[in-house]
């Protein structure tokens, strides 16, 4: 069984969409092993985002996922890493299919509500970087 990072972001927190979005997953027969609100700090952000540093939209990104408190959660199942990306959509809501959380509910390209780990190597570092060891 994999598990996966997931970050309901500051916009979807401000929107009351936590439970929605968490529902999303749990329908899809994936559990919650942790889960944690916090609003993280500049410092933070930038490790999480490291490979993102220098692009065009960095600055923005990091304002805005500083911009309030999120919700981070561990989240365990069978192909839990893209599974988890299906039920997410792609970065920019237009370009995401129908019936997923960013087309559901996500404004744009930034503001996209969620995060989820990319592979089974960033999903280990993001579990450790996000709740430890
Ligand atoms: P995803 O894996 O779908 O979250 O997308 P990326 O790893 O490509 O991007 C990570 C985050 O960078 C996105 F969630 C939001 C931000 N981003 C922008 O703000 N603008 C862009 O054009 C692309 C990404």
């Amino acid at each position: 069984m994999e598990k996966t990072l997931v970050l309901i972001k500051p916009d979807a927190v401000r929107k009351k969409l936590i439970g929605k979005i968490i529902s999303k997953y749990e329908e899809n027969n994936l559990s919650i092993i942790k889960l944690k609100m916090e609003t993280i700090t500049e410092e933070f952000a930038s490790i999480h985002y490291s490979e993102h540093i220098g692009k065009g939209f960095y600055n923005n990104l990091l304002s805005f996922i500083t911009s309030g408190p999120l919700c981070a959660l561990v989240l365990q199942g069978e192909d839990a890493v893209e599974k988890v990306r299906e039920i997410n959509g792609k970065t920019d809501p237009e370009l995401a299919k129908e019936g997923t959380i960013r087309r559901l509910y996500a404004e744009n390209k930034t503001e996209n509500c969620v995060h989820a780990s990319d592979s089974l190597e960033s999903a280990k570092r993001e579990i450790e970087l996000w709740f430890g060891k």
